[in-house]
């Protein structure tokens, strides 16, 4: 199995200097065959930083937002599965040859929980832990109202997860935002996908500022599973159920 590793920049040179040492070349070991870089129009030097390491950067041109990059990466890279990587310091390398295996085992999707026993989020160490809760809330709600018999999942939300290419093709994902992940999830579940998680450390953030502002994306999250309700179910389903 061919897969791909994409890597999401937006303005990520400080913290891609700090995180990038620790993802090794793409060959055996590394849990991936290919790099690329998807980058939603940086102007500090991300995508500099890229071309000199001799990695490929995919611009995003007028298709902005983080949604937008995982359909670029599906129709611009050629690979069996993609992983998705995000170089800011919260998600952990170590993790990366985690995926090959539940996905070579038959998983469509495979997600780095924040939220199952072993796991850890980067609130974990606070008393208020404001995103984490409405995390759990979204998460709750996909899981009720569109599971079936899928065993629940702990976190619907997070980025770093990894897709098949028929699985992708499948879900006619659309959200051009920080939506995709729940959306992908919302869907997978409808389609009968296949979904398996393993816990992860969530770190800090090590450089540079957030751009999913947590009111305006708390409201996106809520359009987007409000619109998955309403939608017209059949096109993932072929009908038949
Ligand atoms: N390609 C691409 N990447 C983006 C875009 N917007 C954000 N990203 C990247 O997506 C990743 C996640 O965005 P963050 O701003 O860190 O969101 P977050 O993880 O919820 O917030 P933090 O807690 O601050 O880390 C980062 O690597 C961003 O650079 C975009 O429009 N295009
Ligand atoms: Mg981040």
């Amino acid at each position: 199995m061919k897969i791909a590793l994409i890597i999401l920049t937006r303005n990520e040179r400080d913290c891609v200097e700090i995180v990038m040492p620790d993802v090794p070349a793409p060959g055996p070991g590394a849990g991936y065959d290919d790099v690329v870089v998807i980058d939603g129009g940086s102007t500090d030097g991300t995508v500099e930083w890229f071309e000199e390491n001799d990695i490929r950067v995919v611009g995003q041109q007028s298709r902005r937002g983080r949604g937008h990059a995982f359909q670029i990466a599906f129709e611009s890279v050629e690979a069996d599965a993609y992983l998705f990587f995000s170089p800011d310091g919260n998600e952990d390398p170590a993790d990366l040859p985690k995926f090959r295996p539940l996905l070579e085992a038959g998983n469509d999707i495979v997600i780095a929980s924040r939220m199952m026993k072993g796991a850890h989020n980067e609130e974990d160490d606070q008393l208020i832990r404001l995103r984490k809760w409405a995390n759990n809330a979204f998460n709750f709600m996909a899981n009720t109202a569109f599971r079936g018999k899928h065993p629940y999942i702990s976190d619907s939300i997070n980025g770093y997860r990894a897709i098949t290419k028929s699985a992708a093709d499948r879900l006619l994902l659309d959200a051009p935002d920080y939506t995709i992940e729940y959306q992908m999830t919302m869907r997978a579940f409808q389609a009968g996908l296949k979904i398996a998680e393993f816990p992860t450390n969530e770190g800090q953030r090590v450089a540079g500022d957030t751009q999913a502002h947590a009111i305006p994306t708390g409201l996106r999250f809520i359009k987007a599973f409000w619109t998955e309700l309403r939608r017209d179910k059949s096109s993932l389903t072929d009908g038949s159920d």
